[in-house]
């Protein structure tokens, strides 16, 4: 064991160096000049044109989800062609369609802090169904103000967005079990709980017995996918990475990296962290789940947002949650472990066989894989040393299957193609490696460009991969494309893996950061996508179902616009009664129920933004006019003919 982690020592400074180097290495590429950044052109496959090429009117193979990083949302590309189907907006307001600014979308973006319209979203995750994507929701996480949140893919709409108590940074996560029997969602940062529903204010010196991690267990209704959070487990303040679900023979647990374990309050410099090891921590969930049904659990107050979008009415509501349930690890035994793993490892995958768990420590010189059965065994053989928080930690080569050496520099991801080969992306040396779980060798390796995050296989961290595709999302893009200013879109890479050696098909741009992505067949999705809502069921209290009904009211200073929207009128289109001050809200209703006929509605001087309103539902849009005058109104979306006559006036008279 002090071999290997005095390799890791050795090795550490190196990688360290490259990883401060890596972009200064494109920027040399990039000095080339124009025309000549298709050097790599050469390691493009000469018939991927082909491979890439959806033809006119006809459709893609896959859907794919790429998470947008600091823009808070999520969007849907078409694979092989890369091209961007949809912006999905999620803990980000959304000016494109009102989400986030029309009265009933608001909700959905309240928290313990306020109204909260960003956040940073790292990773979507389909649900499942015996451990394989179903198409029916994708979860996803918002980092910063620590939230999951679901999207139904019948809608591609956010309809749920749950807030999550005791944690800071919510990065290892969301990760739904087999059956969705709970998406599992991990802090990040370590927090000194005060158990009465916050944090408390505790001087950083008190890091190593105060602060504590969380990880937390949302029920997921199995028919309607409507969430719940129904305990955590308080864990060591540790800092935590990422998370994955085992499979098969250990679909029971799920793992977690972890880094900063010696509990500093200062990372400063990756020296300050002190010690040669962390942890991969491996916790039995349907055991946990076990003991919070039998009663371990205790309960402390707790402050947080849970927001839902009602089905018939469209209009999202906010309950407030006042307490959590927890566990604590020292008091449930056989529920969590220690594996101690290469200093602050990043990515954590499983292959689809279950057995093995692969541990990418971005500053490692080799790849550990872990096996699940070695795990079993030294659980029965009591194979520790020592233990945190009650909590055992294994002896490395109990534990330990395989090193994969000489990978490359700064492994951070890895998925799988169901063939027997694993995948892993190096951040440092910007490739893609391929090995083979048989014997841990390398067969293969694919330069990507540059500085490759997560990479994606569809299916790829299942049980069954479609090993066709696998797509890079790559951290820097420098001179790939044609230059936009200071920053560049983002750029993903799809390579093709469906033969002996990867083949590079396709680049193209994302929109903001994605981390993380998710891909599915199509036809598992496409045949329940929803083409416009039942204008019968509508049950937005201000809806107006005829033109006859539509009205103008005033209750107060509040002024009530009941809307229809039809090709190609307004109704009323003439607003009078409107005073400087009123506050105005125009609920409007689109009376169509035919597919792809949004309407939208814009008034002049409103600050906040258009809405767009899908066939059959009702938005409102919230207007204080602070001047008279004569204000017009419009249709945003072209759609008719005669759209541009999809207008009227409202006045304002003085008060
Ligand atoms: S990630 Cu969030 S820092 Cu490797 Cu999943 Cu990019
Ligand atoms: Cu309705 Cu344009």
């Amino acid at each position: 064991m002090k071999s290997i982690f005095t390799t890791l020592k050795k090795a550490a400074p190196a990688a360290a160096f490259t990883l401060a180097m890596a972009g200064g290495a494109a920027l040399q590429s990039c000095s080339s000049g124009p025309g000549e950044g298709s050097a790599t052109a050469a390691g493009v496959a000469s018939d991927a044109a082909q491979a890439v090429y959806v033809a006119p009117g006809k459709h893609d193979e896959y859907y794919s989800f790429l998470s947008g990083g600091f823009n808070g949302q999520m969007s849907v590309y078409g694979l092989p062609s890369g091209r961007l189907l949809k912006i999905m907006p999620v803990f980000t307001q959304h000016a494109e369609n009102g989400y986030g600014y029309s009265e009933e979308s608001k909700a959905m973006l309240m928290t313990s802090h306020g109204f909260v319209p960003w956040d940073d979203l790292h990773h979507p995750k389909l649900s499942r169904t015996n451990g394989m994507t179903d198409g029916r929701w994708l979860f996803a996480n918002g980092n910063n103000t620590p939230r999951v949140a679901r999207v139904d893919l019948s809608t591609f709409e956010t309809v749920e967005i749950m807030e999550i108590p005791n944690s800071a940074g919510n990065h290892c996560s969301p990760y739904p079990t087999d059956n969705n029997e709970y998406v599992i969602a991990g802090t990040r940062f370590s927090v000194p709980l005060d158990m009465k529903g916050g944090t408390a204010d505790v001087s950083m010196d008190e890091y190593k017995d105060k602060f504590r991690g969380s990880i937390s267990f949302i029920k997921v209704d199995p028919e309607k996918g409507d969430m719940d959070l129904d305990f955590q487990i308080l864990v060591p303040g540790f800092d935590y990475d990422l998370a994955n679900g085992g499979k098969g023979p250990s679909s029971d647990w799920v793992f977690f990296t972890t880094y900063n374990t010696e509990r500093s309050g200062t990372l400063k410099e990756l020296g300050a962290s002190q010690n040669d090891r962390d942890y991969l921590a491996a916790v039995n969930w349907k055991l946990a789940a076990k003991y919070a049904a039998e009663g371990k659990a205790k309960e402390m107050p707790a402050y947080y947002y849970h927001n839902k979008m009602d089905k018939d009415s469209h209009i999202a509501k906010s309950t407030i949650k006042k307490s959590v349930r927890y566990l604590l690890p020292e008091d449930c035994p056989g529920m969590m472990y220690l594996i101690p793993a290469p200093k602050s490892p990043h990515g954590i995958d499983v292959d689809p066989s279950g057995e093995h768990m692969v541990v990418s420590g971005k500053l490692a010189a080799t790849i550990p894989v872990f096996s699940f059965s070695k795990m079993q065994d030294a659980i029965k053989n009591k194979e520790f040393d020592g233990e945190i928080n009650g909590i055992p930690v294994f002896k490395y080569e109990s534990v330990l299957k395989a090193e994969v050496k000489e990978p490359g520099l700064g492994p951070l991801h890895t998925e799988f193609d169901g063939k027997g080969n694993a995948y892993t992306s190096m951040f440092v040396s910007s490739e893609i490696v391929k090995w083979k779980l048989s014997d841990f060798t390398v067969v293969d390796r694919m330069p990507v460009y540059y500085s490759v995050g997560h990479l994606m296989i569809p299916g790829g961290d299942t049980h069954t991969p479609d090993g066709k595709y696998l797509v890079a999302m790559n951290k820097i893009t420098k001179d790939r494309y044609l230059p936009t200013g200071p920053e560049l879109s983002h750029s993903a890479q799809l390579i093709d893996i469906s033969g002996e050696k990867m083949r590079m098909l396709l680049d193209f741009p994302t929109v903001a950061e994605p981390h993380y992505a998710q891909a599915i067949k199509a036809e598992k999705v496409a045949p329940n996508s929803v083409k416009f809502y039942d204008l019968a069921k509508n049950k937005h209290p201000h809806a107006v179902k005829k033109e006859a009904d539509a009205s103008v009211t005033r209750e107060g200073n509040v002024v009530r616009v009941k809307m229809t929207a039809i090709r190609s009128h307004m109704t009323p289109d003439n607003i009078e009664g409107v005073q400087v001050g009123d506050t105005v809200l125009f609920h409007v209703t689109n009376l169509e129920q035919d597919w792809d006929v949004p309407h939208g509605f814009a008034v002049m001087g409103a600050n906040n933004a258009e809405t767009l309103i899908m066939p059959g539902a009702t938005q409102t849009l919230k207007w204080v006019p602070k001047k008279e005058g004569v204000y017009p109104f419009y249709c945003t979306d072209f759609c008719s003919a005669l759209h541009q006559e999809m207008q009227g006036y409202i006045r304002v008279s003085p008060k």
